[in-house]
């Protein structure tokens, strides 16, 4: 029986502990604004004083109640709604959901990141598709709009991000832009300076509005990688693995490209293991400098 017993808790230990592990969480809904502002929003320490505060929009909410909100540049759109008795009421921000037309924002995504590294997060806006870029340097205390910095002037695709995709510890903009995906990064010692594009690939045409871009490290050598689809082309999924490209002198990266339309992986490329020959047509090296976006 004592056998039993402990055969039976045994068995049931991990169940007992996985439930007891399963805690039931709740959160509290805090609304900021009833206005539309903005599509993402995010958090950071923007008044310096070590609790997170979060910006949504042309504005920060103070931390940690986020009642109290400050303008960090300007709330200046406005929409027209008519009423049920025929007169119209003017309503700040964007239309978004608050309107009849559904209309977006001019404000996508937004992150929190020290560019000047003066100890205060500033704040990076990614607009609307195919627009600019710009991150606003933080005033350290002063109630003034915060001064805007273009990073970069046309930011394509439905899901840029912002992480680090170069592997050196500091974040870039990973999006399309003007036909090509690729990233921008600053020139960390002047981030003021509009923000370099590097292309990864080769110049298909990307536009504001195409959607499907990740970065992850599909093959698993630990380097980050970009992944996109396109729905303009055949249904397919492009893997471009960054590496140094010793047989491209000018070429920073060498990218690799993997497609799948359906089946298993097609490409010569996809062992990532070496780099294709340069005599073949379809070299990925050739592609790159042949539709060079810059
Ligand atoms: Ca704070
Ligand atoms: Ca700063
Ligand atoms: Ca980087
Ligand atoms: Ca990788």
């Amino acid at each position: 029986m004592l056998n039993f017993c402990l055969i039976l808790i045994l068995l049931l230990g991990p169940i007992i502990a996985t439930c007891a592990a399963d805690v039931s969480h709740t959160f509290k809904k805090v609304q900021l604004s009833d206005k539309f502002w903005a599509e993402g929003a995010t958090f950071g320490d923007f008044n310096h004083d070590g609790t997170m505060d979060i910006v949504a929009g042309p504005y920060w909410y103070e931390g940690p109640d986020f009642q109290k909100r400050h303008e960090f540049y300007g709330a200046t759109v406005t929409f027209a709604r008519k009423k049920p008795d025929g007169t119209e009421e003017k309503i700040e921000g964007f239309e978004g959901a608050l309107g009849t037309e559904n209309k977006y924002s001019d404000n996508f995504f937004a992150y929190a990141y020290d560019f000047n590294k003066d100890g205060w997060d500033d704040i990076l806006i990614i607009g609307f598709p195919g627009e600019q870029s710009a991150w606003y340097e933080n005033p350290r205390g002063q109630e003034v709009h915060w001064k805007k910095y273009v990073a970069l002037d046309v930011t394509d695709n439905e899901s840029p991000t912002f992480t680090d995709i170069t592997g050196d510890g500091k974040p870039e903009i990973v999006c399309a832009s003007k036909g090509c995906y690729g990233y921008a990064e600053p020139d960390w010692n002047d981030p003021a300076k509009p923000w370099k594009f590097h292309a990864i690939s080769p110049n298909n045409k990307y536009q504001r509005f195409t959607h499907g871009m990740g970065v992850g490290d599909v093959n698993g050598d630990g380097r980050q990688d970009l992944l996109e689809t396109s729905r303009l082309q055949q249904p397919a999924l492009h893997v471009f693995l960054l590496r140094r490209c010793p047989a491209c002198a000018s070429a920073r990266y060498d990218p690799r490209i993997r497609s799948r339309p359906g089946g298993p992986w097609s490409s010569g490329c996809s062992t990532g293991s070496a780099l294709p020959s340069r005599s073949s047509a379809s070299s990925p090296c050739r592609m790159l400098r042949r539709s060079r976006c810059r």
